[in-house]
């Protein structure tokens, strides 16, 4: 038998201001992003937001996983005025992100997008966002923890992501207050909430290039398991 080496999974990481860890600026991401991977079978990698060592980095790892975080996607970069809602920006991370989804599309490298990652790739592909959710009855910022779930999912029959989950509808956390608005070149749609709000995105000629819109990384169910372990695999050379 054939024996695989764990693949190491870069990881983008969340800057931060706020003087309760330190006096001056630092570097976090949640645990379960990183457990997720492990318990995936793959090696995390946390990456600073440096775009300058976008190459550098990528060249280092077998995929890519961009996480969420607390800012928003400078809207410009989307041809857009930016709304008075949309959240403070993290400019060096976008610019950092953009240059390793362009180069995981072009290598046809392993990628998942969480949260604002899928944001992120489809951004990357000249799509956009709606820069605040407002008419909706789902709460897409759910108020209740994020380990419980609230709203549902719909999964599109014909995508790579029903192949993974095999599971028509499924319910999953929600922890996000834009969305998808103009869909990227050659994304499809996977999922859906009953709403409408784009969940999930993917590219078909592509390794794995996979947009999530929830936190699969809390592990809420067992498809949220899937998701990373096909990621993962997807990894593995
Ligand atoms: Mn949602």
């Amino acid at each position: 038998m054939k024996k695989y080496k764990k693949p190491v999974i870069g990881i983008s990481i969340d800057t931060g201001i706020n003087k309760s860890y330190s006096q001056f600026p630092w570097y976090a991401v949640r645990i379960n992003y990183i457990n997720s991977i492990l318990n995936s079978n793959g090696i995390p990698l946390m990456l600073p937001s440096k775009p300058e060592l976008a190459n550098h980095y990528f060249n280092l790892v077998d995929g890519i996983l961009l996480t969420g975080g607390d800012f928003d996607i400078d809207p410009t970069i989307y041809g857009e005025k930016k709304d008075k809602l949309v959240n403070h920006l993290d400019k060096p991370r976008t610019n950092f992100e953009l240059k390793l989804a362009k180069l995981a599309l072009k290598k046809n490298k392993p990628i998942l997008g969480i949260c604002g990652g899928q944001q992120l790739l489809n951004v990357a592909l000249s799509g956009s966002l709606i820069q605040h959710i407002t008419k909706t009855n789902i709460k897409h910022e759910q108020t209740q923890s994020r380990d419980k779930p609230s709203h549902k999912v719909q999964i599109n029959l014909k995508s790579k992501l029903y192949k993974i989950v095999k599971k028509k509808e499924f319910r999953v956390n929600s922890a996000h207050h834009q969305a998808i608005k103009k869909v990227g070149k050659n994304l499809n749609v996977n999922a859906i909430a009953e709403d409408g709000v784009i969940e999930g995105v993917e590219l078909n000629k592509h390794k794995f290039f996979f947009g999530i819109q929830w936190h699969p990384e809390f592990f809420i169910s067992n498809y949220d398991k899937k998701i990373f372990k096909a990621f993962v695999k997807a990894c593995q050379k």
